[in-house]
């Protein structure tokens, strides 16, 4: 078996060890979504099917787990029939022989048989878990809700819940192998970060700094980012979600980039600020008050503290730099400078699975981005660096992305 088929393996075993016995747990995969007549945005798997299968292309599919053996086993897959048209127009299907090998799985089924053969699974007393998405916006229809209308209809005894906790856990602590992709994922991250201060001085728009890092990152064979890419010029940088990157640059200005290449599925999330040109002492101040809180929220990372602390200390010590910089009079003013946490969890999803109200664990990678934004002064400074606890504290993940940089750098 493959390194990575083990590896899906054991989450599903996992998923197992975790099941009441009446409980089955349904996990689907995502459907390809829709932009205009025939054509279809680029296809992204549900974060945890691929978690627990290893499949990225496949669609539409349906993996089921269950505590109580059913026709001797207790996991499932069923996939899409083989369609020859289909692939003569888009290319090779997977066949039941690559998918065993790919995901571990021997039990596949194809879907149109899923009521014939699994229907006696769903007796009275049963409860479904799905993957439903928790942030569920109701005008996305994920597949998972296709599937307990189904269920719903033809059993409407059998109760519901989530199947999202059985695999958050597990997603936080990320083995080597999942390490391995994050690190791929932050060094072409960092080249195409690189890329764009090489370019800043010569170009004139946001969006020629956006192409110079995808062609940067393609490049290095990666295709897909895991979120939509900010790069935010003097003002732009104080609007957090700022995403149009189509303005032009400033002389003056700072250039705020927050960005992450996907490897495997895997995303890095790393923020820069570099100067157009060069910084004015001002601005570099402003810069190295935030480097200053991103090196000591680094540091307080260890095993064994609340994630929320890293949220209070960073609030503490940008506070204190803001009143330094006579950005504001009182402490409570902060949050019309910095308004968000300056952590999250990081991995298939940008924002991944897991609560601030837990304990920090070896193997979890976190994000650290403390940030100063100042509308009247034209510039947003954020730092982010991707962080692994280690059983002794911690890794700084994109240490080889630089920003000790000096003041004035040009
Ligand atoms: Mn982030």
């Amino acid at each position: 078996m493959k390194i990575d088929a083990d590896f899906h393996k054991r989450k599903r075993n996992a998923i197992l060890q975790q099941l009441n016995n009446n409980e089955i747990a349904i996990f689907t995969s995502s459907y390809p979504a829709w932009k205009t007549h025939d054509q279809f945005f680029p296809f992204r798997q549900d974060s945890n099917f691929y978690y627990l299968t290893g499949l990225w292309e496949l669609t539409p599919s349906l993996l089921i787990i269950t505590a109580e053996g059913f026709l001797g086993s207790n996991e499932w897959l069923l996939i899409p029939r083989p369609d020859e048209v289909k692939a003569r127009w888009d290319g090779g299907v997977e066949t039941k022989e690559s998918i065993q090998e790919k995901t571990g799985l021997s039990n596949l089924h194809y879907w149109d048989e899923f009521e014939l053969k699994f229907g006696r699974m769903f007796s009275s007393q049963k409860k479904v878990l799905l993957n439903i998405p928790e942030l569920d916006f109701s005008y996305i229809h994920h597949p998972a809700k296709t599937i307990q209308e189904k269920i719903r209809a033809a059993f409407p005894l059998v109760s519901f819940g989530s199947a999202n906790p059985l695999t958050s856990k597990l997603r936080q602590l990320k083995e080597n192998h999942e390490l391995s992709k994050i690190r791929r994922a932050i060094e072409v991250t960092g080249a195409g970060i690189e890329k764009m201060k090489q370019v800043a001085p010569t170009v004139d728009f946001e969006y020629e700094l956006e192409a110079a890092f995808v062609h940067e990152i393609k490049r290095h064979g990666v295709k897909e980012q895991g979120y939509h890419p900010i790069i935010a010029a003097g003002k732009n940088a104080t609007v957090l979600h700022y995403s149009e990157n189509n303005q032009q640059l400033g002389d003056h200005d700072c250039i705020l980039v927050d960005v992450g290449a996907e490897v495997d599925g895997y995303s890095a999330d790393i923020t820069r600020v570099f100067p157009k040109n060069k910084m004015n002492d001002r601005q570099a101040a402003i810069y190295e008050a935030v480097l200053r809180v991103n090196e000591k929220v680094i540091k307080a990372i260890k095993p064994g503290i609340v994630y929320q602390s890293l949220n209070d200390l960073a609030k503490e010590l940008l506070t204190e730099e803001a009143m330094k910089l006579k950005l504001i009079q009182l402490p409570s003013e902060i949050t019309n400078v910095y308004m968000h946490r300056v952590s999250h969890f990081l991995g298939l999803d940008v924002h991944d699975v897991g609560q601030y109200t837990q304990l920090l664990e070896p193997g979890m990678v976190i994000t650290v981005e403390p940030g100063l934004y100042i509308n009247k002064e034209n510039i947003g400074i954020r730092i982010e660096d991707d962080v692994l606890v280690t059983e002794t504290g911690f890794e700084v993940l994109t240490s080889s992305v630089r920003k000790n940089l000096h003041p004035n750098f040009s």
